[in-house]
């Protein structure tokens, strides 16, 4: 298949890439710009070049499978020069997203028209690289040293009506047949004028001194921690902004270099391949039909409930909100505004769009309202009983077809389907609070879902934005089954002898957004303690949290009451350490003959992660989780595990399993709470194999 062609319209080549589905810049792709740019340049019978892709978008960006692999020529460098070096205008025509690569080829470029829908961004950021093919010395030269520092740091998708406020862009078209035309017109006009190179513009330098660098390091500090490439940007700016062009490639090669050599990069990789594998379902294909989503039921408007109907009015759905009393549904609406009005604030919405949003929302106290919805969840109180009481009535009043959800993070959805007439319509949607903001989905496949309900969820989470994993059956599904042995493990670290502020700090420094004391302080310490009162003593390790429950005996059931296993400042969410926490944990551990030893920060980690991927592997083995890469996907989006380590099954993969069975060995001898090694971990590091080995051969 030739991925470029060219055609000669009058006096203008049309350079056209055809690499679906993204047009990515493949090794096939590089080599026939090259060689089709130098034949048109070569070519008499043309005057200047455009450049086009064909399908839904411009090139989004290098071949990232290619990554990792032999480099093969010509470079994406190599591509670049020899285009800005044309001495023929050439042109870009950007449609889609002209992202990375993309975005680089388009700067060199001598122009760029645009059609107005499309977006351009430097993402490589996300992928733990910097732009590495001149657009870390490029963009700053046409569009500014600050908004070029800002798009290549944050790796944020930029709509071309701002790029081209910044210069970038040269020209805008409304429908997409105005664009070659119009690409062909400006050629044409250029024609006389010759090409105009960005790698020619120059910085004034003066005004970007070390200490403009540092004020930009000091704001994006919060959000870059503990990334890599986010500080290798930067240096390949001021690189930009203090050497000549050939210098600064130089520089922008050795900074991409390091980037591509540090574990991060392959990381990053893994998420961004991992999050693409989700939707892949064994038994789920094209094919599979799809119910019509037009309308959704949501019973209950609490937090949880607000913040579900919040992703499909924003998704453009009609939503009918059900509660049991008319004040409850009128405060629910009222916070759902108010989340929307703090959008105006931030200048993300405005009031018209607000309007609009609630014009979405219906509130009702009547089931019976409900008959017309395609979907509905419930979201109310985490009991069985009650569950099956909504349940019920959702099988009285929904109409046939209509897809019934449940938001339970725990309980068993084939019982809750088993109490309805209907099963095959019952599925599990677990959202991750604030539901409007959390990017995980958990898409709950009961014993008899049908394809057509699993498809059509699968489907939804895409429209609402989530990322949707599908999880089997079990407590807890994946994530919240993980956690409790995350939970286990911290409890334990501190009884045996480290402060609660020792163990968040060793996990907040692994990446973790905060540690799991202060997380469980947030979530309230009550939740856990009604839990294990209502499965009894027997059943779990009464050592790791009597401390707890201790706490939550004496009134501290965490942040919401302003103290727990930290003390609060009134009106303040920053945990302080607690005399009276250390005199519990003191007076415990006394009661408990355990003698306090405290680990340092590294063990702390190990035992947190490896407590996470043994569950993990547990859950995979049993085939509640369809890939090793899915419970990575969970990890990184639902519980703020840091992106930048690729989710718990792909870090254990960069410790070699053979030392992570080698490890939960270790701990199981230290204390038998730690139950078995999964019998999936000690057969894959037996054969020499990885997580990624078994994803690879389980593919769907
Ligand atoms: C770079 O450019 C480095 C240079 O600076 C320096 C080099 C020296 N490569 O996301 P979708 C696949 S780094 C290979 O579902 P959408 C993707 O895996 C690159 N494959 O579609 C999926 O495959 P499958 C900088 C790629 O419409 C299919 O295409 N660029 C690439 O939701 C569809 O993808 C980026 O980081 C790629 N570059 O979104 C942009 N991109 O169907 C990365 C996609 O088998 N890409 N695939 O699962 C994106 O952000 C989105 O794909 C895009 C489309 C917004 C373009």
């Amino acid at each position: 298949m030739t991925v470029i062609s060219s055609t000669i319209e009058g006096r203008i080549a049309i350079v056209t890439a055809d690499n679906p589905p993204v047009n990515a810049l493949s090794q096939a792709v590089r080599e026939g710009l090259v060689r089709e740019v130098q034949a048109m340049a070569a070519d008499d019978a043309v005057d200047a070049i455009v450049i086009a892709c064909a399908g839904r978008t411009f090139f989004a960006g290098a071949d990232i499978t290619e990554f990792g692999k032999p480099p093969m020529n010509p470079s994406l460098p190599d591509v670049v020069e020899t285009i800005e070096a044309t001495e023929k205008p050439v042109v870009a025509a950007l449609h889609g997203t002209a992202l990375g690569g993309g975005l680089e080829v388009a700067l060199s470029c001598h122009y760029r028209v645009a059609l107005k829908s499309a977006k351009v961004g430097l993402p490589e950021v996300m992928l733990g690289i910097l732009p590495g093919a001149g657009g870390t010395q490029r963009f700053p030269r046409i569009a500014g040293v600050e908004n070029a520092l800002d798009a290549i740091v944050s790796g944020r998708h930029i709509s071309v009506v701002e790029a081209h406020k910044w210069g970038a862009v040269d020209q805008l078209v409304e429908d997409a047949d105005q664009l070659l035309p119009a690409a062909i017109k400006l050629a044409t006009e250029k024609v006389s004028e010759g090409p105009r190179r960005t790698g020619d513009i120059s910085i004034d330098s003066g005004k970007y001194d070390p200490a403009f660098f540092n004020a930009f390091r000091a704001s994006v500090a919060k959000k870059t921690r503990g990334y890599f490439a986010p500080e290798q940007c930067i240096k390949a700016v001021e690189a930009a902004v203090n050497m000549p062009l050939a210098e600064g490639l130089k520089a922008e090669r050795r900074l991409f270099m390091e980037c591509m050599g540090n574990p991060q990069s392959a990381a990053l990789r893994h998420m961004f391949f991992a999050e693409r594998q989700v939707s892949r379902i064994p038994g789920i294909t094209k094919e599979t039909p799809r119910r019509d989503i037009k309308k959704v039921g949501i019973i209950g408007a609490g937090t949880m409930g607000g913040g579900i109907a919040m992703n499909f009015a924003n998704a453009g759905i009609e939503v009918m909100m059900l509660e049991l009393q008319q004040d409850a549904l009128d405060r629910g609406l009222k916070v759902v505004r108010g989340n929307y009005e703090r959008s105006v604030k931030s200048g993300r919405l405005t009031m018209g769009q607000v309007d609009e949003l609630m014009a979405r929302f219906t509130g009702t106290l009547s089931y019976d309202a409900l008959s017309d919805c395609d979907l509905i969840i419930e979201a109310v109180f985490e009991k069985m009983e009650i569950k099956k009481q909504v349940f019920a009535e959702l099988d009285r009043v929904a109409k046939k077809g209509a897809i019934l959800a449940s938001n339970t993070s725990y309980l068993d959805i084939d019982e809750i389907a088993a109490s309805t007439s209907r099963p095959e319509d019952v599925i599990g949607l677990h959202f991750f609070s604030p539901a409007n903001v959390m990017r995980l989905l958990e898409i709950v496949r009961a014993e008899k879902t049908a394809d057509d309900v699993l498809a059509t969820a699968v489907d939804l989470a895409k429209k609402i934005k989530k990322v949707g994993v599908v999880a089997g059956v079990c407590h807890g599904f994946i994530g919240n089954r993980m956690l409790s042995k995350y939970g286990w493990v911290s409890a334990i670290s501190v009884i045996s002898g480290n402060k609660p502020e020792e163990v968040d700090a060793a996990l907040f420094d692994f990446g973790m957004p905060m540690g799991p004391l202060t997380m469980a302080d947030m979530a309230g310490l009550d939740i856990g303690y009604m839990n294990r009162q209502s499965i009894g003593r027997d059943n779990y390790d009464t050592r790791a949290f009597d401390w707890q429950d201790k706490l939550v005996e004496a009134g501290r059931k965490g942040l919401k009451v302003g103290a727990g296993i930290y003390d609060y400042d009134e009106g303040s969410r920053a945990p302080k350490p607690s005399a009276f926490t250390e005199n519990i944990i003191d007076e415990e551990s006394k009661r408990l003959g355990i003698t306090r030893t405290p680990k340092a920060a590294g063990d702390i980690v190990e035992r947190a992660i490896l407590a996470l991927v043994n569950e993990g592997a547990k859950i995979l083995a049993e085939g509640k989780a369809y890939r090793a890469s899915d419970i990575d996907v969970v990890y990184a989006n639902g519980y703020g595990f840091p992106p930048f380590r690729g989710g718990p099954m792909h870090y254990a993969d960069s410790l070699g399993l053979d030392a992570v069975v080698k490890k939960l060995h270790g701990f199981i001898k230290e204390d038998s709470n730690w139950g078995t090694v999964a019998p999936l971990i000690e057969k894959l590091a037996a054969e020499g194999k990885t997580f990624a080995d078994f994803d690879r051969e389980n593919a769907a």
